[in-house]
Order: C-alpha cells, then structure tokens, then sequence
C-alpha cells in the first residue's frame, strides 16, 4: 500500500471523514494530523463527526512520571480486549513508551497492543498545536469516539494544570500512586487527589504500599469527595502481571454504573461540556488577540507600558474593542 499513503495524506477532510465511519484505522489517523494542524476542512468534519460520538467510556489515568500509567493503560486495554469491547489510547505523556524513551520490556508490552487492530494507540503531539493541549486532545478523544471505540483511555502525567484537566473531564478518572517515591504523600499532591474516582496503588509488589493505601484513606476521610454518595475505592494493582487489574476493571465498571443510576452521568459531562467550551473560547480569544498585537503599533504601547507613560489596563480597554471576535472556523 505505499502509494496509498502520501494520497490519503493529502486527502481533502470530507474523504478521510468518510473513510474513518468505515473504521478505516489510516484514515483516522490522518483525521487525528489534520485536526491537530488546524485545518480548517479538518475542524468542520470534526463538527459533523461529533454526532456520531457519546457511546464511549472515557478512563482518565494521571500520576506522577514513572507509576506505571503506560503500563496500567497496556494492562487495561488488554483486559477490555479480552472481553471483546475496542480500545482507544490516547497518550498525552510524552515520556510515554507509547512514544519512545521506554526500556525494551515496555515496548515489547505495548507492542502487543499495536498488532491488535481493536486497539488504537494516539500520542499527542505537545508541539505544534494549534489550540491548548486539553482542547487536542479532546478532539482526538472524539474521533475515536466517533470511530466507535467502547473505551477509551486517556494517559495523562499527573503535573502542570493542562493535564489535570485533561484527566478530570473523563468519566471515570484514574488516580495513580506508588510506593517508593519518598514522601508518598507528595506522590499524589492534593488538587489531583480531589479529582479520583478511584485510586490505584500501583507497585503493589514494592515495599510500602499498603503504606500508601492507608494514607490514602486517611487522607479521603478529610476531604470532599468529587461525586456525592460515591467514595473512591483504593485498587492496588501490579501493572506489569496484571494483578488487581480484573479488580479494576470491576471497580470502573462500578464507577460508570453509580454515574449512571444517581443521574450524574449526564451532569458530568454537561459538566464537561461546560469546560470544554471555555477552554475553546479561551483558545480562540487568545490567538485572536495575539494575532492583532503582533504589529509595531501595538509593540509601542507595550513600551509606552514598559516606559510607565500608559498603563496596562488602559491598552487592555483599547484591544479589547479593536479586536473582532468572530467565529473560529478558519
Ligand atoms: N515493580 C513494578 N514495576 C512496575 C509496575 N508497573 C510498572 N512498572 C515499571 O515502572 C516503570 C515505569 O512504568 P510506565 O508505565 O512507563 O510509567 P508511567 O511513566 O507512569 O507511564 C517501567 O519500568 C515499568 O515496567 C508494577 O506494578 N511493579
Ligand atoms: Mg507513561
């Protein structure tokens, strides 16, 4: 197939879009570039291929670097295979042995995940895109989901804000701890915790992790928990023998099914639909902006502002009225 590749490339949005609903695997793919580019064929495909979406289950998984999220996300996609649902991953690490950088065990496991074409693995470009990281890889998430994967997994580093947020508007978030990382409370900070559905002490096999476990439950007895009547459950797991992941995969099963009988399925994502929203605005307000200050008249204000002979709020005023907010099409 190798000419068919660089054609496919070049191919206007409304075929690949076309080509993707017969779940062609290449032409999701080139869906995926295409949106992440910006172009603009590619966002209004995106915008018909939405209605097919909202039948997958969203799994968040966020951590600190090295917990095992790549590996827990291999070990997941597999037990969903295994009871015969598709599996999208979309991995916005970019350590992730998705990617590279892994040592060879790592890939050899999630090379097992690409020769199963029920499974379909993304990493997200952190360069080059044209709206915020949580704004990709929400288009990505609805691709796959328009595509018709059952689940898709989300793996995101659990540090910087982008993607906390990312991991939170899943349907089932996936907090991950371990053993080992000195003070294990520092392993998971606060904000994130307050974001769990359920919580994995992953390394199980390592010392210290029923350590974490009971730190872990003393430290959810303090706070609010994310969702009314639902406490997150604690699952240790060894990600690499797959132990404790049949547990999981019923602790999420659980998760999805509580959203569902206590109405907070639909709140959550309106919810989710909420943020998504205003974080298109905010992208779409931003380079709006920087678009109309990249001018010599508006450097010299910024000196003027530098130069303390105007002030901040005064240039704002003036920017603010000179710039059109149009729609986001182009
Ligand atoms: N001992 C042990 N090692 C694990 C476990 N899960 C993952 N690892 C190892 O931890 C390292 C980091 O795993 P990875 O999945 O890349 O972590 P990520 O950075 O959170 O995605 C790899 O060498 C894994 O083989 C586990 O349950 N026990
Ligand atoms: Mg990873």
């Amino acid at each position: 197939m190798p000419d068919v590749v660089p054609l496919l490339r070049s191919a206007p949005a409304h075929e690949l879009a076309a080509r993707l609903r017969q779940e062609d695997r290449l032409a999701l793919s080139r869906m995926i570039s295409a949106v992440e580019a910006g172009r603009s064929d590619a966002r209004r495909e995106l915008r018909h291929l939405f209605a097919l979406g909202g039948k997958a289950h969203v799994v968040g998984i966020t951590g600190p670097p090295g917990s095992g999220k790549s590996t827990l996300t291999t070990a997941l996609a597999k037990a969903y295979r295994a009871r015969g649902e598709t599996v999208g991953v979309v991995a916005v690490d970019p350590s992730s042995p998705f990617t590279g950088g892994a040592i060879l065990g790592d890939r050899i496991r999630m090379m097992e995940l690409h020769d199963d074409p029920g499974v379909f693995v993304r990493s997200m470009a952190t360069r080059g895109l044209t709206g915020g990281l949580a704004r990709s890889t929400m288009d990505v998430v609805a691709l796959l989901d328009a595509f018709g994967k059952d689940v898709i997994v989300v793996e995101t580093v659990g540090v910087g804000q982008d993607e906390v947020e990312i991991a939170r508007t899943a349907d089932s978030t996936i907090v991950v701890g371990v053993p080992g990382l000195g003070d294990h409370i520092q392993s998971i900070k606060a904000g994130v915790l307050e974001i769990a559905d359920i919580l994995v002490v992953n390394k199980a096999d390592l010392p210290g992790a029923q350590q974490v476990v009971n730190d872990l439950r003393a430290m959810l007895s303090l706070g609010a928990t994310r969702t009314p009547g639902w406490t997150p459950p604690i699952q240790e797991t060894v990600a690499t023998t797959a132990r404790g992941i049949p547990e999981l995969v019923k602790q999420i099963d659980a998760h999805v099914q509580f959203l569902k009988d206590s109405g907070s399925w639909r709140a959550r994502r309106a919810e989710n639909a909420r943020r998504q929203v205003l974080g298109i605005l905010e992208d779409h307000v931003r380079s709006a902006f920087e678009r109309t200050i990249r001018s010599e008249t508006w450097e010299a204000r910024f000196r003027n502002i530098a130069a303390r002979t105007e002030d901040p709020y005064a240039v704002a005023d003036e920017l603010l009225r000179e710039v059109a907010l149009g729609d986001d099409n182009e």
